[in-house]
């Protein structure tokens, strides 16, 4: 699953808006006629989502007359999002994009929105089946949770003590991943290598930090940290940096490169993973346009995700956009100044 600097830019397509992170984005457009759609996160201040957004923005541009609305609530909290979904049901857009905060509170704010005409669809973190009508997963879930398995025991030659550093214990889809991690970790070459705690940073920096710092301090003889969330993997990989502990503890999950770069180089983190959030925000757009314009969304259907092609709705609205890329530090200095 490795990329070459060529791969991923021809597939990214978002270089250029990419250091534009505002926290509200429009296109050109804002006529009464343009469609409204708005991308609702998990919260503010996370550059994995702003890079979401610039890509929504940037698929708004090609497809022409749809205003991109980026707003989520400061925490990562379901009652907050709630609050945040139900401004824009108010506001009347025409369609809401979500990255879920809890998949099943959620719902009937969904269902709220869906009976007053508004399409509703989730990415990233999902709604439960009955408050939306499709999720775009970035990759597949058990390749993503396998993967995180598989980086930590190959730098830690599958010997030694191995924690979970993930976001909130509610988030969708590092639940998910955390289940194909511990299918992954069934098979025999990981029978050295324990997991012997799962902790929740709640994707904010401080508390993420302290719970690495917790973990440490709990498991003397821990070795590995996977963190499934760009928040989590930063504030470990600073963690261990402070620590003095470069060497004696790595980390690994998913993670932005320009986010990374420092930790991959300092020798805290040896591979990491993510994919693109730029295309991931622009594929979203591009689905939700469809359903905007009446594509039919059942099983097997096809949507489409613009220049990335098309994704196939699987059973529960369930679609999927592609691969992640694998960063060390061979090439995390060139996709830093991408995302
Ligand atoms: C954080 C968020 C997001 C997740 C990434 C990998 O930015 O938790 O939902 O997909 O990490």
């Amino acid at each position: 699953m490795k990329t070459t600097r060529r791969t991923l830019l021809k597939t990214a397509g978002g270089a250029a808006i990419f250091a534009a992170t505002p926290s509200i984005l429009t296109s050109s457009l804002s006529a009464a006629d343009s469609k409204r759609i708005a991308m609702i996160v998990k919260n503010l201040g996370n550059s994995y989502f702003d890079a979401c957004a610039n890509g929504a923005k940037q698929a708004a541009d090609e497809i022409g007359g749809i205003e991109i609305i980026y707003t989520a609530s400061a925490k990562p909290t379901a009652e907050d999002q709630i609050a945040v979904i139900d401004a824009q049901i108010a506001q009347k857009v025409d369609g809401i994009i979500v990255s879920a905060n809890d998949a099943d509170a959620l719902v009937p704010v969904g269902k709220k929105a869906m009976q007053r005409g508004i399409k509703v669809m989730s990415f990233d973190s999902a709604i439960a089946p009955d408050g939306r009508i499709v999720h775009l997963s970035a990759s597949s879930t058990p390749l993503i949770g396998a993967k995180q398995v598989q980086m930590i025991g190959k730098t830690l030659n599958y010997t030694g003590e191995v924690a979970i550093l993930s976001a909130a214990s509610t988030m969708t889809n590092q639940n998910a991943w955390i289940e194909a991690m511990k299918e992954e970790w069934k098979k025999p070459e990981y029978a050295n290598m324990p997991l012997v705690a799962t902790v929740y940073g709640d994707d904010q920096d401080d508390k993420s930090y302290r719970e690495m710092q917790g973990l440490i301090k709990s498991h003397p003889d821990l070795k590995g940290v996977i963190s499934p969330t760009t928040i989590g993997i930063r504030s470990g990989a600073k963690a261990i940096v402070d620590g003095g502990l470069v060497g004696k503890v790595y980390i690994t999950g998913l993670g932005l490169p320009s986010e990374m770069k420092d930790y991959v180089l300092a020798g805290a983190c040896d591979t990491f993973a993510i994919w693109n959030p730029v295309e991931y925000g622009y594929a979203s757009t591009f689905i939700m346009n469809d359903i905007l314009n009446g594509a039919a969304t059942t099983e097997g259907s096809k949507l489409s995700m613009g220049k990335k092609g098309e994704t196939t709705v699987g059973p529960d609205g369930e679609c999927v956009m592609g691969e992640p890329f694998v960063f060390d530090k061979s090439n995390v200095e060139e996709f830093a100044k991408i995302f």
